[in-house]
Parts: structure tokens; sequence; C-alpha cells
């Protein structure tokens, strides 16, 4: 029997489950080789973290590793119900929450290493956790693709620390009584967006007028594993942020602040480093769980169900 201590933590109502110790070795090199290892060599431990029965469709896993840099005060690697994500941003949050939590680290900055680059986060002394992601653009603007049943919907194409492609104009009401539609809505535009050109893209997100206070928009972001994100989601955020600023919507240090789907909130603003767009993402995050995971072999679904 192997025993997995893992602490859960939700930002804005997304979960993470960082995994403190009992986790694969992974051996040495770069967050990328160890992310390839850690997708190659051990999903099946993947999928007893995040999956049923001891986790669902919307937990998203942080290993926990020791970072190449050693000016890092951690490495991780995220991963979901499907297999390895590039970066999180909820993630993130949740994880300095965590590292808090563990007495590990005090409030101020702290660089995380990540597969796709180190981010710097910083906890406040309030709590909330604001992450200055990695550079983030838009690859592809106006993008029309088309649906099956002859409607066409149009987007672009960001990176913000994973792929997205974002939609501003349909049909769909982002409330919780409508996500059934919305998922299926998103998962139709990732299929035609994948098959018209940009396989990359897997996550999918529809914006609409907010309800909370303050914000400026409200979005529906649907994930690789069909979940869709409790939180603003950071990476879609960021995503968000540098379309904005390429669409001269948005100035360097102006505040976005983006709603969720639950009506969770991050506020996000852009820093331009370098000629490179740096979206820095704030929210916060709660620790709700401290606990051991016994991944026995007798049980027939220890290792997930999927
Ligand atoms: O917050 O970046 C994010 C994220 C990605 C997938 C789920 N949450």
């Amino acid at each position: 029997m192997k025993q997995v201590r893992v602490i859960d933590s939700h930002t804005g109502g997304e979960p993470t489950r960082t995994v403190i110790s009992g986790g694969p070795e992974l051996g040495g090199g770069s967050l990328a080789e160890r992310r390839e290892r850690f997708a190659r060599d051990c999903d099946q431990f993947r999928s007893a973290v995040v999956n049923e029965p001891r986790g669902s469709d919307v937990f998203v896993g942080a290993l926990l590793v020791e970072p190449q840099d050693p000016a890092c005060a951690a490495g991780v690697i995220f991963f979901n119900n499907v297999g390895v994500l590039n970066m999180c941003g909820h993630g993130t949050i949740g994880l300095v929450v965590t590292l808090a939590h563990l007495g590990r680290i005090q409030p101020g900055e702290h660089r995380i290493e990540t597969p796709v680059g180190v981010v710097t986060a910083t906890l406040h002394a309030n709590g909330e956790v604001s992450v200055a992601n990695v550079p983030s653009y838009r690859q592809a603007k106006a993008v029309t693709v088309d649906l099956a049943g002859h409607s066409k919907v149009t987007g672009d194409v960001a990176w913000g620390g994973n792929w997205f492609f974002l939609v501003e104009k349909h049909e769909e009401p982002l409330t919780l009584a409508n996500v059934e539609r919305l998922t299926n809505l998103a998962w139709r535009i990732r299929q035609a967006v994948n098959a018209q050109g940009f396989p990359e893209v897997d996550h999918v997100e529809l914006f609409g007028p907010p309800q909370a206070a303050g914000a400026h928009s409200r979005n529906f972001v649907l994930c690789p594993g069909k979940a869709y994100d409790r939180s603003p989601c950071g990476t879609g955020t960021s995503a968000k942020l540098a379309c904005l600023f390429a669409d001269g919507k948005l100035r360097e240090g102006e505040m976005w602040r983006q709603e969720s789907i639950v009506g969770s909130c991050f506020d996000g603003t852009v820093k331009v480093v370098n000629g490179e767009i740096r979206p820095v993402i704030r929210g916060s995050a709660f620790v709700n769980a401290d606990t051991t995971l016994i991944l026995n072999d007798a049980d027939p679904f220890c290792w997930g169900i999927r």
C-alpha cells in the first residue's frame, strides 16, 4: 500500500489537489522534461489522484517537485482528469496558499518553475495571491469556424500558459443553469477549431456580460477533459488580457476584473517586459483538506475511473 499526502484547496471554487509527498520520482532535468516523463510513465498515478473515486473531473492536480533553478521556491507539474497541463493560474494561487499553510513560505515574492517557464507569485499580507504569468499573446484574430448545423462562430486563438479559443459572440446565457448547453457548445467549438487549423487549442472560453460588482466580463471556460472551470481561469484570463491589450482596449497597469460562471473574480493587469506581455492575475484560495490518499493495489478502482 502506498500513501500520498495531499493538500486540497479551491481558488474561486475551482479545486487544486497538491501532492506534497508520495509522488513519483521523475529524475532531474527541466520541468518540461520531467512533465514528459510524468505523462509517459505515471498516468496511473495521475488518474489515482484526481479521478473518481478520490477526486472528480473538476480536480486539477499539482505535483510539487524540486525546481531546477535554485532561485525558485518550488517546481510544479499540473495535471487534470485527462492528462498534463502546461500552466495553471488558479492552481498556482492554490499552490502558494498551500505552501503558506505548510509554513514553507511567508508573504512576499516567490518564483515558481512550471514546464512552460517561471512565474512569479506574490503572497500578499491579506492572503491574496498575484501571479505574474508567462508571456502571453494572441496568435490569430477573428478566426471563423463552421459548427455542424451550418452555424459559424468567430473567436481569437491566444496563449496564456495554455491555448485558448476566445469567443465574444454567441447566443448562450452565461448562467450555472445553462452549463450543459454551454459545455456542448464549447466542446463543438473546440472540435471545429482543432479540425480547422489549430490542433493545439484545448480550452474554449465564452464571454458575456458580468454580474459581480466591478467586473468587466463573465466567462465560461471549458477545460481539456470537458469539465468547466469554476474560477475565471488564470491562463484563460491571461489570454483574454493579451487580446484586449493587442486590440488597444486595455492599457498597461489598467485593471480588468474577470468574473467566472460561479461568480468568483480575478483581477488582471498587463505588464510589458522587454516587449512581451506579462499578465498578472490576482485572486484568493482556501485550503480545505490536508489528508493522505491510500493507493491499495487490491482496490479495483485504486487507479481511478477513466
Ligand atoms: O486557472 O489557468 C487556470 C486553469 C487552467 C485549467 C483550469 N484552470
